[in-house]
């Protein structure tokens, strides 16, 4: 380490008078990391500005440059509401220490801006922001408009620019991206919306399919919905649980209504928004970018995690919506076996006990995003068309595949059913009143992972199921051992037969890969694979919004009704030897928070109100429970 920083100083002296004229403001080594900063400090030079928006208000911007001004270069422009930090000319963040540091080999301008009302900012932070479709005066601003007029700015006034402009960021920063490409400038010439927010209601972070992602969002809205009485440079302080398990601090709060009477003041605007509307409502459509997409002018690349817990709903939708609402833009999509933001993040090796082999994270930079806007950016041409419509990883085989389109065309939507003996047929059932029976009891949830931890795990995407297999309140149903490959690749869609005891209650569905009981990746493997179930997708839904998310509708107690949904896009191969499994359960804790399975305001109810159900899962010639597979044809 010491003999690094000592190169650094030296490079620095060395080179420090080379660019005098551009800048002498080296950062404070204590804010540089080693690795490739060396490159990077030498190399780029840091200014700060405040970028005045059309309505007035001041966006606090850092901008890196390249201090070889002989040539003119793109511009990378990432809108974040986690702060540009560190704050300070003469210091750099540390782009080192993730894969996005080849846009400084590629001499990018890279510029981060803090969005409108958070840290350095000024203005009024709001969630998500509504976008305007229809804007008349200056003070109708929403994020696209405040990206155009940071674009107009920047290609104006940052040194050594050549007029183009890309747009990249992950998480919510992915739904600043997908905003930007409503912004209309025409610098901008391609976006990368990375497993971007986009519908907090329907599958990304805050709900999936209208249950609660309690876990996440407590701990998220805690921490970031606090009010920000003027711009700073400081972060919220996180939630301190003074606990390390999840369970049972969560278990011990009981209802949502305790999380919110003991936690969460008045000020936390967006919690008291979520508690206070349980249905999908003009707020959360309003809320929604996916209602917008229909003049999306910039070139398209959406990247997201197979695996990511957080925006993988985002990811797919975002990609689909454009195809749907702008056919005519040039819209691409990439999803690799990645956690959340995985691909900036990591090697892309394994996630969790899976593995995925090597140079995944790098395959991705090399052959798909750099490619693409080197393409857009720097008028590349040898490039062109070297990014595929849908450039996927296939896990299970665990190799790259391009398609021309996605789901690709040649995908059959196979039905496999539950059948009795717990067995998961591609022939349908024919007995006669056969169901599965589970007691769904709200005291003893279903915990979402094995072991004990505070956070909520990314690993728990691809973890081995066999502790919930073991539960009396989780029914397992498996094919026999594959003679051959099985590829899935697009959405699978459960279409369970279902009767409950109750008037509400949560539908988990899991398709797991259960791996042959010799199974090996060496011999010293820490992990016991052998026979371990890795969860490919598991999705719930929340039975009441089974046939309208706007309007939710009671169960009938013992009545057999049709529960159906869609879990977002897989690409995996169940290998021959493998075995496909379907498993099924009532509660995912504290992942989602518990339904009291009765047909009520779960926001605002009491521990009273929560009750067991007895849960019937029916598979007979009558009654059919599948899940729709979607095959693709080799
Ligand atoms: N997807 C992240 C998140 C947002 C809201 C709640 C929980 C997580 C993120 O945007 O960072």
């Amino acid at each position: 380490m010491i003999k690094r920083i000592a190169t650094l100083l030296l490079m620095t002296v060395i080179t420090g008078h080379a660019f005098a004229q551009q800048s002498t403001k080296f950062p404070a080594l204590a804010d540089v990391a080693i690795s490739d900063s060396t490159f990077i400090v030498n190399n780029y030079y840091k200014m700060e500005r405040m970028i005045p928006m059309r309505d007035g208000v001041k966006l606090f911007t850092s901008i890196y440059i390249p201090k070889d001004s002989s040539d003119k270069h793109p511009i990378m422009l990432t809108r974040t509401p986690y702060s540009c930090a560190p704050y300070g000319e003469d210091k750099f963040k540390n782009f080192w220490s993730r894969n996005t540091d080849i846009y400084f080999k590629e001499k990018y301008i890279v510029i981060i801006q803090d969005v409108r009302g958070r840290y350095m900012s000024e203005g009024e932070f709001e969630d998500i922001r509504p976008f305007i479709e229809n804007k008349k005066t200056n003070k109708d601003v929403d994020e696209a408009s405040d990206t155009y007029d940071a674009i107009d700015w920047m290609v104006k006034h940052v040194p050594s620019n050549n007029g183009n402009v890309g747009v990249s960021g992950i998480s919510y920063p992915g739904f600043y991206s997908t905003m930007a490409a409503l912004s209309g400038h025409p610098a901008l010439k391609a976006v990368s919306p990375q497993a971007p927010v986009t519908d907090w209601f329907i599958g990304d972070d805050v709900h999936h399919n209208g249950a609660f992602f309690m876990m996440d969002d407590f701990g998220f809205d805690y921490a970031f919905g606090k009010p920000r009485p003027k711009p700073t440079t400081e972060s919220e302080r996180g939630f301190d649980f003074k606990s390390q398990d999840n369970y049972d601090f969560y278990l011990r709060q009981g209802t949502l209504k305790n999380l919110t009477k003991r936690y969460m003041g008045d000020s936390m605007k967006f919690w008291n928004e979520e508690m206070n509307h349980p249905n999908y409502d003009d707020f959360w459509k309003a809320h929604t970018v996916t209602y917008h997409l229909f003049k999306v002018h910039p070139a398209i690349l959406i990247t997201g995690g197979l695996f990511d817990a957080e925006d993988c709903w985002g990811a797919w939708n975002t990609y689909k919506t454009i195809e749907k609402q702008s056919p005519g833009t040039r819209n691409s999509i990439c999803m690799g076996p990645w956690f959340h933001g995985g691909w900036a993040k990591s090697d892309g090796s394994h996630l969790g006990n899976v593995q995925f082999g090597k140079g995944v994270s790098d395959y991705y930079y090399k052959n798909v995003e750099m490619p693409f806007f080197n393409f857009y950016l720097k008028g590349d041409k040898d490039l062109a068309g070297k990014v595929a419509e849908a450039t996927i990883f296939i896990s299970g085989e665990n190799k790259w595949q391009q398609f021309t389109q996605w789901p690709p065309q040649n995908v059959e939507t196979k039905p496999i059913y539950l059948n009795e003996h717990d067995a998961l047929t591609f022939e349908k059932p024919t007995s006669v009143n056969s169901f599965s029976e589970y007691i769904s009891d709200p005291a003893k949830p279903v915990p979402y992972t094995e072991d004990v931890h505070m956070e909520r795990t990314r690993e728990y995407m691809t973890d081995d199921q066999r502790f919930a297999s073991r539960r009396p309140d989780v029914i397992s149903f498996k094919t026999d051992t594959l003679t051959s490959d099985v590829t899935l690749t697009g959405p699978v869609i459960a279409d369970l037969m279902v009767s409950i005891s109750s008037t509400d209650a949560d539908f988990i569905v899991k398709v797991i890969d259960v791996f042959p009981d010799n199974f090996k990746y060496a011999k010293d493997d820490k992990y016991p694979m052998g026979g371990y179930q890795m969860m490919v997708r598991g999705e719930v839904m929340r039975g009441k919004f089974r046939n309208s998310f706007e309007k939710p509708e009671a169960f009938v107690s013992g009545k057999v009704t049709e529960v159906k949904f869609e879990l977002p896009d897989v690409a995996h191969t169940f290998q021959k030897g493998h075995r496909i499994m379907i498993q099924i359960q009532s509660s995912w804790f504290p992942l989602v928070d518990r339904n009291p399975q009765q047909f009520l305001d779960i926001y605002h109810c009491d521990e009273k109100d929560f009750i067991k159900s007895a849960i019937h899962i029916y598979h007979d010639a009558k009654n059919a429970s599948s899940i729709l597979l979607p095959v693709l044809k080799r």
